[in-house]
């Protein structure tokens, strides 16, 4: 254990350096560049050089997850360098492109990142729900070779304001959560000053309260040996005592204005000024700097103390821009070491000009005991940490039994229902999950089936009082649906942690999590999170748009669709018929286990990578079509679009619709053919596909490849320069107006803008003008010729 403090304590100077410079290294080379200095993490990484140190290069284990605070991201680079898994080129292109990413990145890093951090909180909350994920795995069986990690956050003290956080640590609690560690980098400072007094009382208890246990590293080895020493307990009273920006304060000022400060206080209370007395400057810094979060003999005890699987919250304090000359100074954040400090930095680490990279380069313990130190890291042992599991076989076809009039949601609710029927490794893999919208957004069905998922089975008390009700609601260690609270932050992070579970736990899971569409917007940050580390899962958003008619603006969506196509990761649809439907969530079974493969060049999409996958869809009722289908109309309608009804040749306008507006459309084009030649109706169930088709086609034509057309290219292939398009959709009207840019057509879009409000389905589509007479009327503006009959005869 010594010996190890005594190359723990050469390692972590060396991560300090490498961090540090790797910071200044990259500054230095951008400087004059985009004006942009690489503020932020020199001396917030600092703070956290000791507790990295401890934790990789002792206490971690293969099995162990991390998420580390964005901003420390430089000092897990260079550990990670330490440990052979980071390239001296990656870091000496930190921040730029290809090189070391400024935040931690599963997907941008090459060096092992376990989850991806950046907008503060996220990265905290997905490791309570990783924890939560690994205990569904191995509730159900799989995994069980594997030990059980634990999942360790370090979390930035003042993020821990963001309120995801709590939501996460409210749900934690529900769902009896182990193996989980926060580890609270308490240096009282956030990026604009330091924090409020006392805070750390405040975290004990809401921890506490919440079923934590809760470890409070506060003074380091040193100061544990100063206060029992004579007058010891005074100078733990001064310090417990000191309000947090005078502490800052004196970090920063150093050894003489302690020395000051502390005579001025407590010099004259007897013993006390002896102790102050017998050291010098620097050791009076030393004493007063070494808090429990740098204190490696501490930090390694704790560590080691908390072998339970309890889920354990660190509140260890540290000083910003420990071991740096901007060390504890407010407005340190964006701080920088000046080439001058630098200078003094190298020369105190002992760091030859041209050896900055050198792993060893002015330690004092002979490099082989280092390496061999290394060698026998327990976290690197186990070789690759990233697990990898092999896809579930999806039926090709989803055929479930429709009414001749039904909604895409009734429709989800069926298909999946039937999907839980039966007993396949399928069916098993699939884990859904919801924030207490279970049963209104049409879960009910496969819940009953497969039951809720809880560590401690718990009967559904209606059930045994044998008081009759539509949905079994018992709980039990092999259940299916992990119900949420109303949290949708929690909802996605959870669908992050789940749809990880082949790179965490080496086991496939196919989440599928439900919502009501408006509240995408709730959960968007964490959203995008989770798409951004490439995690999983679909997203079935129901009801939608103002077609939930009597709900009103609160609940009717506008901007959703938009979302969905700009969201990078996520694959959207809006199907209007159950049948489509059908097509869409088979393929999507199949597309959030896809990885990596070639890109083909058909459609332009880069299906072979996969993603995770977005379904709109509505409560709205609407007569299904008696169609067969086909494998061309099921190609196309995972790839956007189809004709419903093709233009002819003479076509003078076309209507393009999604979704629930369908019978709109439909009507529309009854009533406009009578008076315009060949009308086409499209049928758009992908924006957001084609789109995406759109774009990479004609980027690849621009490239050379003069051949590469887009699904809707193709489409719209035959359709005259001079034909109009009306585009209509219960959303923003943006999302299908770029059509008329294919081919230069005309486009008079439709759709919502402005905030819905409650009344009939009929007064809604006419106040915002999505209704068949608005489609007539906007054909008849952008598509000139006698007038439309009908347009006069409806109401
Ligand atoms: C959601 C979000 N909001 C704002 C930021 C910008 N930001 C980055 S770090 C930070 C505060 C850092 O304070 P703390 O968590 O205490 O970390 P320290 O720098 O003290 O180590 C802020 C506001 C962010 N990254 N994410
Ligand atoms: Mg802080």
């Amino acid at each position: 254990m010594t010996d190890d403090v005594a190359v723990l304590r050469e390692l972590e100077k060396k991560v300090l350096w490498l961090a540090s410079w790797t910071i200044h290294n990259a500054n230095h080379l951008r400087e004059n560049d985009d004006g942009l200095k690489v503020g932020g993490h020199q001396a917030s990484s600092a703070s956290l050089a000791t507790i990295m140190t401890a934790l990789y290069f002792a206490v971690l284990r293969p099995q162990d997850r991390v998420a580390v605070k964005p901003h420390a991201s430089p000092i897990f680079h260079a550990i990670q360098y330490l440990l052979g898994k980071q390239t001296r080129e990656r870091l000496e292109a930190f921040r730029g492109y290809k090189g070391a990413q400024s935040y931690p990145s599963r997907t941008k890093d090459a060096d092992d990142v376990d989850f991806s951090t950046g907008s503060v909180g996220l990265g905290v909350a997905q490791t309570l729900f990783s924890s939560l994920t690994q205990d569904y795995v191995r509730a159900h069986g799989w995994g069980l070779d594997r030990p059980e990690g634990r999942m360790v956050a370090l979390v930035g003290d003042a993020e821990l304001d963001e309120g995801n956080i709590f939501e996460a640590m409210l749900e934690g609690w529900k769902q009896g959560l182990r193996n989980c560690w926060w580890i609270v980098d308490y240096n009282r400072q956030s990026l604009d000053a330091v924090v409020r007094e006392g805070l750390w009382e405040r975290y004990e208890q809401l921890f506490k309260n919440f079923g934590w246990d809760v470890v409070i590293l506060k003074y380091g080895s040193l100061q544990q040996a100063a206060f029992e020493e004579p007058g010891g307990e005074k100078l733990r009273r001064w310090i417990d005592n000191c309000p947090n920006p005078l502490y800052s304060a004196l970090v920063f000022a150093g050894g003489a204005a302690w020395r000051k400060r502390l005579t001025d206080e407590i010099g004259d209370q007897g013993d006390v000024s002896q102790l102050i007395d017998k050291r010098s400057d620097d050791e009076l810094a030393a004493l007063m700097n070494n808090l429990g979060g740098h204190d490696l003999p501490s930090l390694l005890e704790a560590f080691r103390n908390a072998d339970n699987d309890r889920p354990t919250c660190f509140i260890s304090y540290t000083v910003k821009g420990f071991g740096l000359p901007m060390a504890g100074h407010k407005d340190n954040h964006a701080g920088l070491m000046t080439p001058a400090q630098m200078e003094t930095f190298r020369r105190t680490m002992r760091v030859r000009p041209g050896h900055e990279w050198d792993p060893f380069e002015g330690l004092s313990m002979p490099p082989e005991r280092l390496d061999t130190f290394l060698d026998r890291v327990p976290f690197a042992a186990a070789g690759a940490r990233r697990l990898e599991a092999p896809a579930i076989e999806v039926p090709a076809e989803l055929r479930p039994a429709f009414q001749a009039v039904t909604s895409t949601q009734t429709g989800f609710g069926a298909l999946l229902n039937d999907v839980g029927r039966a007993d396949t490794d399928f069916a098993r893999r699939i884990v859904t999950t919801s924030p207490d919208v279970t049963v209104s957004t049409n879960l009910g069905g496969f819940v009953n089936r497969r039951g809720l998922f809880a560590r401690q089975a718990m009967a559904d008390t209606f059930k045994s009082e044998r008081i009759p009700s539509t949905f079994n609601w018992e709980f039990s260690p092999t259940g299916q649906h992990i119900e949420l609270g109303i949290a949708e932050m929690n909802l996605f992070i959870l669908l992050s942690a789940l749809g990880l579970s082949h790179s965490i736990n080496g086991e496939r899971l196919l989440p599928v999590g439900t919502l009501y569409d408006p509240f995408i917007a709730r959960g968007l940050d964490a959203l995008n999170y989770a798409c951004y580390q490439d995690a999983r899962f679909i997203v079935v958003a129901t009801p939608s748009g103002i077609t939930l008619a009597g709900e009103g603006g609160a609940h009717q969506s506008i901007a959703e669709p938009l979302i969905g196509m700009a969201q990078d990761g996520l694959a959207s649809f809006e199907p209007a018929y159950v049948d489509e439907l059908a097509v869409i969530l088979a393929w999507a079974f199949a597309y959030i286990q896809k990885s990596g493969g070639e890109i083909s060049e058909r459609n332009w999409l880069r299906d072979e990578t996969g993603g995770s996958v977005y379904l709109r869809l509505s409560t709205r009722p609407i007569e299904q079509m008696a169609r067969e289908m086909t494998p061309d109309l099921r190609q196309q309608i995972v790839d956007g679009a189809y004709w419903q009804r093709k233009p002819g040749p003479n076509c003078q306008v076309i209507v393009a619709y999604t979704g629930a507006i369908a019978p709109e459309a439909i009507a529309a084009v009854g009533l406009i053919a009578e008076d315009r030649r060949d009308v086409g109706l499209l049928a758009v169930t992908s924006a957001d596909r084609l789109n995406a088709g759109w774009t990479a086609a004609q980027r690849a034509r621009e490239r050379g490849l003069v051949h590469a057309r887009s699904h809707i290219e193709r489409l719209l292939a035959d359709v005259p320069p001079h034909c109009g398009i009306v585009t209509v959709l219960d959303g923003h009207p943006a999302t299908l107006a770029w059509l008329g840019a294919i081919a230069g057509n005309r486009v008079r879009p439709l759709g919502v803008e402005h905030f819905g409000q409650t009344g009939s389905l009929a007064d809604l589509y006419r106040h915002y003008g999505i209704d068949a007479n608005a489609i007539v009327a906007a054909a008849q503006a952008i598509a000139p010729g006698r007038p439309i009959r009908h347009l006069k005869a409806l109401p």
